[in-house]
């Protein structure tokens, strides 16, 4: 098995300070947890960032400053959210790949959000891969329901994806696939051989989809973009929290933790 690659997603974009008092939003709060998170052992971050009233906003120079921030302190590989908040045109969730991060985020189908509707039509994915394919970024496939695998080989299909391509799988959203053990072995069972995976759980199912990911040879996602507990009805305390108990957790499986040059390997990025 690869070591394990731990992603840090420390933001979101619905998480708020009511629900969790530690929820860094300002740019300097990001860039402090992001920090934070690469000591406790994550070698990626997955970023969304607010505006100056917490709200969630695609704004370039706001995501300059972070990704400025995180690459002077840190050699975290940086993966902007190109997914924003259900409320974000296509436009704008698209204008923060101007940066060049080395990875981006890349939705392949429509979902059902909790009350919402996360909206990523054919069309719009195949100009998301093509923007990402121009400016040389290695997308991240995040996948809330099973059919979007296959809309993602469409992609490939079309000579908009290279593989191997990196999945995310999304568990537990209200509207997507349910964050269940046996969901996540159709998932596995359904990505093509080569691929590289991750867990992200939502909710509870951050920890125990995260523990199998480790026995599995997966990588894991976690932080407050989706689950801000520790234990039931316990607030995490922060970001670094979470993943340091992945880490905890790699280490009593005997699997290491990677590095962020070696998760850079691992994910095949330049
Ligand atoms: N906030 C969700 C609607 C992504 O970052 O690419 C979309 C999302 C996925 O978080
Ligand atoms: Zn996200």
């Amino acid at each position: 098995m690869d070591k394990l690659v731990i992603v840090a997603a420390m933001t979101g974009a619905e998480t708020t300070k009511e629900n969790n008092p530690a929820l860094p939003v300002s740019p300097e709060e990001i860039i402090r947890s992001a920090v934070e998170c690469r000591k406790a052992g994550a070698s990626m971050v997955h970023l969304h960032v607010r505006d100056d009233q917490g709200r969630p906003t695609q704004d370039v120079e706001v995501f300059r400053k972070v990704v400025e921030g995180i690459r002077r302190e840190t050699d975290l590989i940086v993966q902007i959210s190109a997914g924003g908040a259900v409320t974000a045109t296509a436009e704008e969730r698209l204008a923060p790949l101007v940066l060049k991060p080395e990875m981006a985020s890349l939705t392949t189908g429509t979902v059902n959000f909790g009350d919402d509707v996360f909206m990523n039509p054919p069309s719009m994915i195949a100009t998301f891969a093509k923007r990402m394919k121009e400016l040389s970024i290695r997308p991240e496939i995040e996948v809330f329901e099973v059919g979007m695998i296959n809309n993602a080989l469409r992609l490939v299909k079309m000579g908009l994806l290279d593989e191997p391509l990196h999945f995310d799988f999304v568990m537990g959203v209200p509207g997507g696939i349910p964050g269940t053990v046996k969901d996540l072995l159709h998932m596995v069972e359904t990505i093509p051989a080569g691929s590289t995976w991750q867990v992200a759980g939502v909710g509870r199912a951050e920890l125990t989809l995260g523990t199998m990911a480790i026995m599995m040879g997966g990588h894991v996602r976690v932080g407050f973009e989706d689950n801000i507990f520790y234990s039931k009805g316990v607030l995490a305390e922060n970001n670094a929290q979470l993943v340091a108990r992945m880490a905890r957790l790699a280490a009593e499986f005997g699997r290491p933790v990677a590095e962020p040059a070696e998760a850079r390997q691992i994910l095949r990025l330049k």
